[in-house]
């Protein structure tokens, strides 16, 4: 192929700031530690453990590689479709390299994944794919604004991959849609805590988390 194809990346993102990664992951970890000490939690640690087992160590069943991020465009160097196209948009060109601030509106763990959600701004939603919300099997009953599916993966489940977080913040904000109040559990130190049944935990900021990251690419 041509210079060009080739230098598409897997994909684009915001990168959180060193400083506040760490942040993040410190603050994930205490929240795993506060939650599997729960006794509501135990009473469904079914949902995260297998036949049998008593204890599941929530800090070792969600695992994560890579730098922390939140992908506008997945490329696949190229291979993904419309990637030519986003990479050539003018504000992607333009914003390509500046700084901007992320808002982190809530966190959630389902059994699969681990991750946190993104409020997007309008300046930000011009980085955002207009395909980004969609699925295969989802009815016009389904749409979500665009931006709804904006997120940063802290973690996977063994043999779950990170793009599995998307459509697990997608079903939460589903049911959230549908008027599932879910049971209100406590008040944590940021927010309420929600069980939303089938293993999906949601601590919404009371206040969202702002958190600095630079517009850029991934190439493995
Ligand atoms: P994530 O954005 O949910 O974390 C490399 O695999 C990165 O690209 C991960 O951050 C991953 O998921 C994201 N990714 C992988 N495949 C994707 C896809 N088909 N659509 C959107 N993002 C994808």
């Amino acid at each position: 192929g041509s210079m060009e194809e080739v230098s598409l990346p897997l994909y684009f993102g915001w990168f959180l700031e060193y400083t506040f990664q760490d942040k993040l992951e410190v603050m994930a970890k205490d929240f795993l530690k506060t939650l599997g000490t729960l006794e509501v939690f135990k009473k469904h640690i079914r949902d995260f453990s297998g036949e049998g087992e008593e204890e599941t160590n929530l800090e070792q069943y969600f695992q994560h590689k890579g730098p922390l991020h939140c992908t506008t465009k997945y490329c696949n160097y190229g291979k993904a479709k419309g990637a030519k196209e986003y990479a050539e948009k003018e504000s992607v060109r333009q914003q390509y390299g500046s700084m901007t601030e992320l808002a982190i509106g809530a966190l959630f763990i389902t059994p699969r994944t681990m991750g946190v959600r993104v409020l997007l701004t309008q300046d930000q939603l011009q980085l955002w794919p207009d395909d980004a919300e969609e699925k295969a099997d989802a009815g016009p009953e389904a749409e979500l604004p665009p931006g709804s599916r904006a997120h940063i993966t802290l973690g996977c489940a063994e043999g779950i991959k990170p793009v599995q977080t998307g459509p697990d913040l997608l079903e939460i904000l589903q049911l959230q849609k549908q008027g599932q109040e879910g049971e209100k559990v406590q008040d944590l130190e940021n927010g309420p805590l929600t069980y939303y049944g089938n293993g999906i935990w949601v601590l919404s900021f009371t206040e969202p988390l702002l958190a600095p990251a630079l517009f850029s690419s991934y190439y493995k």
